[in-house]
């Protein structure tokens, strides 16, 4: 009997509850905490100069048309009365990982993405916390009661319609998406909502008349295939609401990887270096808070005609820098000399830019009895851009000219 209930089980997978939690505004309130006086204000945070860039703005200055990465001069002429508050890194860092206490009462599973946003399994939670609703509205209450920030959450059968569910309804809002109505909530949203969908392809996509989600569902997966190469089955899968991934916390990845999908093609090698540098700070902070190192690294590049290309290179990770987790000297001096070999050989302008790292192992196997000047220093370094990532946020500016990204 045994073997023919896991074959089964095998081809039915059990239905899953998944939970993706996102601060509403992060940085923005925080700052509105520390001085009330900013409570219901059109705010930005960010540095207030020539050069400054919003990190984020409060749903206030949303109102105006003011948005994370704009450029604060741009922010100020769209609203006249914009309050600029400066970055107070320690304070996001300190409700970060409040946040990641709270996450971690509900779920032994917790994927962080950025400082402020994971995902979480809750599948067979329902006995101990009850129905979705009142888990998500557990959460929120939670971090509202142990934080004072508001959060918005969303419940739904996998990671992909979680993650779409909890922007729904920002901020501070609870949606959940019942099993046998993925596709009906799908249906009416804009096409750039579904995953991998940049500005390009949306705009690809509304030459074929999709406009939202639904309208994808009237083309076949062969149809998509043929248009849009192996993404257009991702995309087929994505608008009938289906995504199997799990919800794997960083300790126990195969990989972790972010990247990124420009406005435009990017054809300046500069900007798009800058950007692989972010989100190698930002794979490199992850490891670490995981307490890994990275034995592959791997750069992904795709041009404005989808062409996609990746890249790869060994790290050596007995005589890697640190010790015990990856330092993001050894990650970017990887990933900076693959980047720098594909301009000095074959530069495009690019579409997407994207960072890994692999073979991931647990790097405690070596005691390193003579450390020498170099891991010091080096540990010293990653320590401070590490508290500067968590500071600053996933998208934040960083390291010699690391910007965008995340
Ligand atoms: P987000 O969760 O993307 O944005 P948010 O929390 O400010 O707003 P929302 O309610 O839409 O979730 O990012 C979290 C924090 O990361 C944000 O508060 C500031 C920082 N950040 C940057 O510094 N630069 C950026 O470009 C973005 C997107 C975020
Ligand atoms: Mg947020």
């Amino acid at each position: 009997m045994a073997p023919v209930i896991s074959q089964y089980a095998a081809v039915v997978p059990t239905p899953r509850l998944i939970a993706h939690v996102d601060m509403d505004a992060f940085f923005a309130a925080v700052e509105v905490l520390d001085n009330p006086a900013l409570a219901g204000k059109p705010i930005v945070v960010g540095h207030d100069g020539p050069r400054g860039v919003v990190s984020t703005a409060s749903y206030e200055a949303r109102k105006f048309g003011c948005h994370s990465a704009q450029p604060i001069a741009v922010a100020k002429r769209l609203c006249p009365s914009l309050i600029v508050v400066p970055i107070h890194g320690e304070r996001y860092h300190h409700f970060s990982r409040r946040l990641f206490e709270v996450l971690d009462e509900f779920s032994p599973l917790v994927e962080p993405l950025s400082v402020d946003e994971a995902f979480l399994d809750l599948t067979g939670s329902e006995r101990l916390l009850g129905p979705p609703v009142e888990i998500g509205n557990r959460i929120r209450e939670r971090i509202k009661s142990e934080l004072r920030l508001t959060a918005s959450v969303g419940i739904a059968p996998n990671k992909f319609l979680a993650k779409t569910a909890s922007d729904f309804r920002k901020p501070h809002g609870l949606t959940i998406v019942e099993p046998g109505t993925e596709q009906q909530f799908l249906a009416g949203l804009a096409i750039g909502k579904l995953w991998g969908v940049g500005p390009r392809t949306a705009e690809r996509m509304r030459d074929l008349g999709v406009e939202r989600v639904g309208d994808l569902l009237k083309f076949s997966e062969a149809e998509l295939t043929k248009r849009f190469g192996r993404e257009g089955e991702h995309f087929a899968r994505l608008a009938r609401g289906e995504d199997f991934r799990a919800v794997t916390p960083d300790h126990a990845a195969k990989s972790i990887s972010h990247e990124t999908t420009f406005e435009t093609n990017i054809a300046s090698a500069e900007e798009v270096r800058a950007v692989l540098l972010r989100q190698t700070e930002l794979v490199a902070w992850r490891l670490r808070r995981a307490k890994l190192k990275a034995g592959t690294v791997t750069v992904k590049i795709r041009y404005g005609d989808f062409e996609t290309i990746t890249r790869s290179r060994q790290i050596d990770t007995s005589t890697a820098a640190s010790d015990h987790s990856s330092a993001t000297a050894d990650l970017w001096q990887a990933a900076g000399g693959l980047f720098d070999a594909w301009v000095r050989a074959s530069f495009k302008p690019v579409r997407l830019i994207g960072m890994g790292a692999s073979r991931l192992s647990t790097g405690a196997g070596q005691l390193n009895l003579f450390p020498d000047e170099r891991d010091a220093r080096q540990r010293r370094v990653d320590k401070a851009a590490d508290a500067v990532v968590e500071k600053f946020g996933k998208k934040s500016i960083r390291r010699g000219g690391s910007k965008g990204g995340g």
